[in-house]
């Protein structure tokens, strides 16, 4: 460049810097996440620097330094000055434990629940002081946190008052990572976990993961694929695995691993890996106290059991209680738990996939041991842009039942394709189980409180990789974000201030560029839903890798593989038949459920076809017949996209060219793709319908058969 030109850059950059524009000045790669810590140069920075203007740690711990060093950097940041550690002054922020003498005279309370906090603006001798009390070091470090993140959204800190609880005990990250570095359904590169280089080599990165995990709540992290690698249990394997807990440790986060149930045979030697057999729970027993000895605190095992051919007690003719109850009992005595997940249909089972996992679990509904906690995805098929909540929500009051979302985005456009999941989580948790009256929420399931249940917790698959932006789109982190903040309180989480909140601190707090961005985010899921799978379809993925339409395939072994399985659709009608006259899946929920999901008229339309088999002539309530409704809403999906593209392009001005730049092109692309999964659809369901197009409705632009032609064999994730 030459110098003429670097001095206009300059003078652009100053500017860029008078008008207020400074971030689209600056280059960013989105590895901060939300933790960029933006000066804002106005008068809230000067408020600020009064209010917060040095550290006053109270205790010492691994945690309360982590506090330390995210304080210092967040408010130096922020305030565009040091901030330090010095006795208290004006402007302190005193933090450590409630139960400290000094903190405790600060705020006059002691016992606050264990990963809590108090966030409190109090006067000390005439100095204005800034308090953070926890519970545990974790909870100061939450608080830390908190304040952080309302400095970050531009909220006042003068006059703070709060007090906080999760709600959850349980919020945990779920990694499907392989040793080999691949991650079964992972969009954002390899594995973040170099097995090969632990536990010698911990660079940044892992305390970088742990920081950003600890400032949304996350406390604990399952590290391997749930078609989990007995190898994962070797003694090896254990110490990298160790090194990882050592460095999340001081951020409250714990390790879990998912355990292979013929792990016995494979790395043990037994001939059997029968629960039941004494020599097979003498081995996990065993294994037990090895992980323990390496990793103290280690959170407990996740297992998938009997489900997409992996092992389980089932192949010794035992029970998911039997075998859950054998590693159970193995954990224990370390306080230890098991997570046994309910994502189960079986090859041989002729009945509809959506209704195994309830056949299977609830006759056990009172055989599980106390450490034994049973994981559910969110809806009964799998983690599909919409599903009706699982029925085994509320009808397993014995057993503590905890969630299973997916944030990386398998059936919602992979990498690519912008959808903040935050309004799915929302209307699963909200969704009215019924099982104990009105109000019987699947958020009062989770957080224990429909039934008493003191283990609770909501797990979330990871969408994180080796991407420089961690999440293979900066939109994608908000997923990863939503998903931490609302596990921590799903009763009262809302996904549009969540949204705020992520946009502020990731992009700019200007409500120039929040609230439009916040828009889109907010009608994201839906364009999903609308340009793949409207009005209750689903599964209709290419088989496989899951990416793009493949409604057409109908030629696997088994019938649940083909998406022509879950659409139905012939020259008569469409829908899977859930009700009496088909599979009655409909009679797994509350009667108060079950009855209105067995009439189409009282169905949600968005579930219409989930339910009900219906003639292409059924009139919507538009007035629309079903055939029509369904391809315009299907257009509709296009559209949303469409002004997707238009919101983001008008906020140029607010967004660093390289973040700017990448969201242009990732939009496009699914623009590109939402036509392609628009005119995919239309054309194969008109196969069957052989309707003409309602008025409006352009043909697609190419013969079904192109699109049945397309191959994507390096698709990744698979
Ligand atoms: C499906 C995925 C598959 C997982 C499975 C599971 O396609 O890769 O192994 O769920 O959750 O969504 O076990």
């Amino acid at each position: 460049m030459g110098r003429l030109s670097q001095a206009m850059v300059g003078l652009v950059a100053a500017l860029a810097l008078v008008l207020g524009l400074a971030p689209a000045a600056q280059a960013e790669d989105g590895y901060d996440l939300w933790l960029r810590y933006q000066p804002e140069g106005g008068a809230v920075e000067t408020a600020y620097r009064r209010a917060v203007s040095s550290l006053h740690p109270v205790g010492d711990s691994a945690t309360i330094r982590a506090a330390t060093a995210e304080l210092e950097r967040g408010l130096s940041s922020l305030t565009a000055r040091a901030v330090t550690t010095r006795p208290i002054a004006d402007g302190a922020v005193v933090y450590g434990l409630a139960s400290a003498p000094e903190i405790a005279a600060l705020i006059g309370q002691t016992t606050i629940a264990p990963e809590g906090y108090v966030l409190r603006s109090v006067r000390d001798n005439g100095r204005r002081v800034t308090v953070i009390a926890g519970g545990s070091d974790t909870g100061v470090l939450y608080g830390a946190f908190d304040l952080l993140r309302r400095m970050q959204t531009r909220q006042s800190i003068d006059d703070l008052n709060i007090a906080e609880t999760p709600a959850v005990h349980l919020r945990l990250l779920n990694h499907w990572d392989n040793l080999d570095r691949s991650v079964e359904r992972g969009y954002a590169g390899q594995s973040i976990w170099d097995w090969h280089t632990l536990p010698g080599f911990t660079p940044g990165l892992y305390t970088d993961y742990a920081r950003a995990n600890a400032s949304i709540g996350i406390n604990g992290t399952v590290l391997n694929n749930v078609n989990a690698n007995a190898l994962s249990l070797t003694e090896p394997y254990l110490l990298k695995a160790a090194a990882l807990a050592d460095i999340f440790r001081p951020y409250g986060i714990k390790v879990y691993l998912s355990a292979r149930f013929s792990a016995p045979i494979e790395i043990g030697g037994l001939a059997t890996a029968d629960p039941l057999d004494p020599a097979v729970q003498a081995w996990w027993k065993a294994k037990a106290d090895e992980i323990y000895r390496l990793i103290p605190d280690f959170g407990g095992f996740l297992v998938k059991a009997n489900s997409e051919g992996q092992p389980g007690p089932q192949d010794y003719h035992r029970t998911h209680a039997e075998g859950a109850n054998m590693l159970a009992d193995a954990v224990a005595p370390h306080g230890g738990v098991v997570m046994w997940r309910a994502f189960v249909y079986a090859h041989d089972n002729p009945e509809d996939r959506a209704k195994q996992a309830f056949d299977d679990f609830v006759p056990l509904d009172g055989q599980f041991r106390d450490n034994v906690i049973v994981q559910v995805k969110n809806g009964a098929i799998d983690f599909q842009p919409r599903e009706p909540f699982h029925p085994l929500f509320g009808a397993m009051p014995k057993t503590p039942l905890m969630m299973e979302f997916q944030i990386t985005k398998e059936y919602l456009g992979q990498a690519t394709h912008l959808a903040y999941l935050g309004p799915l989580f929302e209307e699963v948790l909200r969704a009215d189980t019924h099982q104990r009256g009105p109000g019987s929420t699947v958020a009062k399931v989770i957080d224990g409180r429909l039934f008493n249940h003191r283990l609770t917790g909501i797990a979330g698959v990871a969408n994180i990789g080796t991407d420089r932006n961690w999440s293979g789109s900066d939109f994608n982190q908000a997923n990863w974000y939503v998903f931490g903040r609302m596990a921590w309180d799903p009763e009262h989480a809302d996904a549009a201030a969540i949204a705020r909140e992520w946009a502020a601190m990731t992009f700019t707090p200007d409500p120039r560029f929040v609230e439009p961005a916040v828009g889109m985010m907010m009608r994201s899921r839906e364009a999903v839903v609308d340009y793949m799978t409207p009005l209750g379809l689903h599964h209709l993925m290419a088989t496989g890798h899951h990416y793009g339409p493949g409604p057409w395939v109908s030629d696997l072994a088994r019938p649940e593989w083909n998406p022509a399985y879950y659409h139905q659709a012939d020259v008569a009608g469409i829908g899977f038949d859930r009700t009496a006259s088909g599979s009655d899946a409909v009679s797994q929920y509350a009667p108060e459920i079950a009855r209105l999901f067995a009439d189409p008229a009282t169905t949600p339309e968005a579930d219409l076809l989930w339910f009900h088999h219906l003639p292409w002539t059924y009139r919507m309530r538009s007035g629309r017949t079903l055939w029509d409704e369904l391809v315009l809403t299907y257009g509709h999906g296009v559209d949303e996209v469409t002004a997707m593209q238009a919101t983001w392009a008008s906020l140029e001005d607010f967004v660093d060219r390289e973040r700017f730049a990448d969201t242009t092109q990732l939009l496009a692309i699914q623009h590109d793709e939402a036509v392609w999964w628009r005119d995919a659809s239309v054309a194969y369901f008109q196969s069957r319908s052989g309707l003409p197009l309602p008025a409006g409705a352009a043909a697609p632009a190419h013969p079904l058969s192109w699109y049945e032609a397309l191959q994507f064999p390096y698709a990744p994730g698979h």
